[in-house]
């Protein structure tokens, strides 16, 4: 299932990978793509959403809808 978000905060590299972490914490196996620029964020993951998305918050980014 793949899940587009759209995260606010996220300014250099270091970010990115803190997201993809985060993502990857929930779930071993998703396929995570971050395009810097806009802040969108392609996860592919059988993994509900919110949980995505609450780990992705953790790490202290915002997540829009
Ligand atoms: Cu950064």
């Amino acid at each position: 299932m793949q899940h587009r978000f759209h995260v606010e905060g996220m300014t250099c590299g270091h970010c990115e990978r803190a997201v993809v972490n985060a993502v990857r914490d929930v779930d071993a196996n998703a396929s995570v793509k971050v395009d810097l620029p806009t802040g969108e964020v392609l996860v592919d993951s059988e993994q509900a959403r919110d949980a995505l998305a609450q780990a992705i918050v953790e790490e202290g980014f915002q997540v829009a809808a």
